[in-house]
């Protein structure tokens, strides 16, 4: 019932409360299909981090006087608001970076140089965006350690077969990712992490693709990280979040030094804040935060479950419309997916497609999508992608379908 409320809701005037979608580009009115690229932001989330730089910015931890304080108490409240959206047992655990990347970076460096060793090995997969491959490249690099690739199936899913196969006494850490930005799989990382911990290695997550589009509980995942940028959830660019392990965490050193997090400095020695401020040097992205906390608020206020029927009834649709268009491929067809769909459409290069779109006011996203192992692996020099949010219509899908004859009678 609640599902179908919602449903209802969502066609209705979902695509209201995100104001920039209301414009024309080119004169047509605009169809966003790049959410998998960064989604864009209700008007909650845009008016709490107005409100908080005209009512209640300061600096945090530092100031005893009011502004400061609430300041702090609202940067606080987000780390909390995260702790509850993935279900992690303790706010220490939340570490906020700047997304995804910073996030893998902060792990390589911290975790990866003090734990991995010459000839040890790390875990990832061929369809992994460039921020999970390049970190472990250069930690690889520096320390002497592998990579090993868990190849795909024809499906888009990974060989987990072949995974199974990959874990050696030296595997010290596997990184893969919960969702393809490029197939829209969706990884099984729960039979993943227990492959991995059953030799006792511990589990990275990608999560950048999965929290706008799934419900996501870290403890019953059973990861030991656990990564995302705000970005692609209807929150602010800038924040992004670090969950780890708590017992891993403390025993992980510091990345970067600097004001927050330290207990005491002096010349003969310093000593670190407890978790969480350990990992957060300098002035955090406050508004942000607050950004994040309200685009939790708005998913949750919708339901995890009210987007994900939305989105798996929209897929379904633009699948069958798509299918109908002569020429039309689709790149990756794993039964678990997001909402995202690649493709290529006759021997059209996917950026002629996306310059003509762009003409009719639709943006799609073209090209490696920052995941050139896996698109070389399909022989292609580039594909064209397009990705929904909880804003996306069938109206959306019907313009892409008309843009996409356009673009063929154009080019033929
Ligand atoms: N993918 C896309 O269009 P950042 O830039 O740090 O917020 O996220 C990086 C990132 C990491 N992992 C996955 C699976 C991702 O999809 C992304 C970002 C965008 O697909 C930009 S390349």
């Amino acid at each position: 019932m609640c599902v179908l409320q919602w449903g209802i809701r969502m066609r209705l005037d979902i695509h209201k409360d995100f104001p920039i979608l209301d414009q024309n580009i080119h004169g047509r009115p605009l169809v966003y299909l790049d959410s998998a690229a960064s989604s864009q932001k209700p008007k909650a989330v845009i008016e709490a981090m107005t409100h908080y730089y005209e009512h209640d910015h300061a600096n945090i931890h530092r100031g005893i006087y009011t502004l400061s304080e609430r300041a702090t108490v609202l940067h606080d409240q987000a780390r909390d608001r995260v702790k509850q959206f993935i279900n992690a047992k303790s706010s220490a655990e939340i570490i906020f970076v700047r997304g995804t990347t910073e996030a893998i970076n902060l792990a390589a460096h911290s975790y990866g140089r003090s734990q991995l060793r010459a000839g040890d090995e790390i875990i990832v997969s061929v369809m992994e965006h460039h921020a999970n491959i390049v970190p472990w490249q250069m930690l690889a690099a520096s320390v002497g350690a592998h990579i090993k690739v868990i190849p795909l199936l024809p499906t888009g899913d990974l060989d987990m077969e072949n995974y199974a196969s990959l874990f050696s006494p030296r595997t010290r850490l596997v990184a893969i990712t919960h969702a393809s930005n490029v197939l829209g799989t969706v990884n099984p990382i729960k039979k993943i992490t227990a492959i991995a911990h059953a030799h006792h290695v511990p589990v990275l997550v990608d999560g950048a693709q999965a929290v706008p589009h799934l419900s996501v509980d870290v403890q019953d995942l059973d990861c030991d990280f656990y990564v995302f940028s705000a970005h692609k959830m209807y929150g602010p660019t800038g924040i992004g979040v670090l969950y780890g392990k708590q017992a891993l965490l403390e025993n992980m050193p510091p990345w970067q030094g600097g004001g927050d997090m330290i207990a005491q400095v002096s010349f003969s020695g310093t000593t670190y804040a407890p978790l969480p401020a350990k990992f957060e040097a300098g002035t955090p992205a406050i508004a942000e935060a607050i950004g994040l906390h309200a685009a939790i608020d708005y998913i949750e206020t919708i339901g995890m479950p009210a987007i994900m029927a939305h989105e798996a009834a929209l897929m379904a649709y633009a699948k069958t419309r798509l299918g109908d268009i002569p020429g039309f491929r689709f790149i990756g067809m794993a039964k678990e997916k997001v909402g995202v769909i690649a493709f290529t459409l006759d021997d059209i290069h996917p950026h002629d497609m996306g310059t003509i779109l762009d003409r009719s006011g639709i943006a799609i996203r073209a090209g490696h999508h920052c995941a050139m192992p896996l698109v070389m692996s399909l022989g292609l020099p580039a594909v064209a992608r397009v990705s929904f949010g909880i804003y996306s219509r069938r109206a959306d899908v019907d313009a892409l379908v008309k843009g996409l004859y356009a673009v063929k009678k154009v080019l033929a």
